[in-house]
């Protein structure tokens, strides 16, 4: 019989084997660089989360708590680590975040020594997932995240639920003071605040929905100004992404990340939600807006930037591609993307290719003849240089 210490130094010699692995490119399609391996898994949260490591309390050495899956990470370079904020789900069900870094971006994600402890509203959430980050010119740090409670307008159905926005803030990733959620007419997700003030308010971009997974008359990514971060309420909303008849986002769309500037726009990351026989299908894709006013869209590319590929595809909700993290450093893009809400990914790209991407792919035709229109004029173009 295998000693319970023996037993316990393996459990940790495969945690640090897995954290030293290291990652290689594996697929490019000029643009994005995907990469082997995951960089954040359930087995990645550290062992004293989930042992009980005394021998006495736990003779077997069982888990005592199971990790599902680490998925939905927020991102941010902070004191030159790659820092992701992960939706890190139990076993249970409930999900919590945790932050983990790397020194490169890509190899050696290490969570810190315990999940955040996030303090709650008077109306405490049950379920908290998808952080966004965004280092805001008014020098707080700011998670924005999917806050979730029991629809107590429907007592008798136990699936019923609501979602709104939790906005808290920190000037260390460690402590975090809760301000009041996001009040608004509808039920919002995927709500992400813009890092610069416009007009002196402060921006978020909204994801208004009919109920908890139905965007319904909710008309795609959205736009609102607030006066007061430590009251945020949305007076006026309007939507500058709309979802639209037979594209990517025809279902439902959501931002993705706070947006990164660059010389020619604010540059965005969204998803996209088509359904088909198999279920829903969530694509990632590209947008940009205007320096001088963010909420205009300058530039739609046609299609999905990102889709699921290979074992991408499978997962606790399959054919997902999910991304409310990315980093920009020094020109490179490190983009932090989820796979069928199970495991997180990265991918590296430049600010140049995604600027180019985005002004240089077609526009979204709307119609079958419009597409090929679009090849039409590229054959054209393409005349004598091949
Ligand atoms: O399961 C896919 C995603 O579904 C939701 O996103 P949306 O509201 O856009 O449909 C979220 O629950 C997200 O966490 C999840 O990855």
């Amino acid at each position: 019989m295998v000693s319970f210490e023996s037993r316990k130094r393996r459990l940790f010699a495969e945690y640090e084997e897995l954290l030293a692995c290291r990652n290689r490119p594996v697929a490019t399609n000029g643009v994005w660089t995907r990469y082997a391996d995951p960089v954040l898994t359930a087995a990645h949260v550290p062992v004293q989360w989930r042992y009980d490591l005394n021998p006495d309390t736990n003779p077997n050495l069982i888990e005592r708590i199971g990790v599902n899956s680490v998925f939905n990470a927020g991102a941010i370079k902070w004191k030159g680590k790659y820092v992701l904020v992960a939706r890190v789900e139990g076993a249970d069900r409930k999900s919590f975040f945790a932050v983990a870094e790397s020194p490169d971006g890509i190899d050696g994600f290490r969570f810190w020594n315990r999940p955040i402890t996030m303090p709650e509203t008077d109306d405490p959430d049950v379920n908290v997932y998808d952080m966004r980050l965004t280092l805001h010119e008014d020098g707080w740090i700011y998670g924005v995240f999917c806050s979730e409670r029991k629809d107590m307008t429907a007592p008798g159905d136990p699936s019923a639920a609501t979602a709104s926005a939790g906005i808290a803030r920190t000037m260390d990733l460690v402590e975090w003071e809760r301000l009041p959620d996001l009040k608004s007419a509808s039920q919002q997700r995927n709500v992400v605040l813009h890092p610069e003030f416009v007009n002196g308010k402060y921006a978020f971009y909204t994801r208004p929905q009919d109920d908890f997974i139905n965007a319904g008359t909710g008309g795609g990514i959205g736009w609102a100004l607030v006066d007061d971060i430590g009251h945020a309420e949305i007076s006026s909303e309007k939507i500058i992404d709309p979802r639209l008849y037979h594209t990517v986002k025809e279902v439902k769309n959501g931002e993705g990340p706070q947006p990164v500037k660059t010389a020619r726009g604010w540059l965005h990351l969204a998803h996209g939600v088509r359904a088909c026989a198999s279920g829903l299908r969530y694509v990632l894709y590209l947008y940009m807006t205007a320096l001088d006013d963010p909420s205009k869209v300058i530039a739609s590319p046609s299609g999905y930037f990102m889709a699921p590929e290979g074992a991408e595809r499978t997962g606790d909700v399959s054919n997902v591609l999910f991304c409310n993290g990315w980093i920009e450093d020094g020109g490179k893009v490190f983009i932090y993307y989820a796979s069928s809400d199970s495991r997180m990914h990265v991918a590296t790209s430049t600010v140049d290719l995604l600027v180019d991407y985005c002004i240089n792919t077609p526009q979204d035709g709307l119609r079958s003849a419009a597409s090929v229109k679009n090849i039409n004029q590229l054959i054209n173009n393409n005349n004598g240089f091949y």
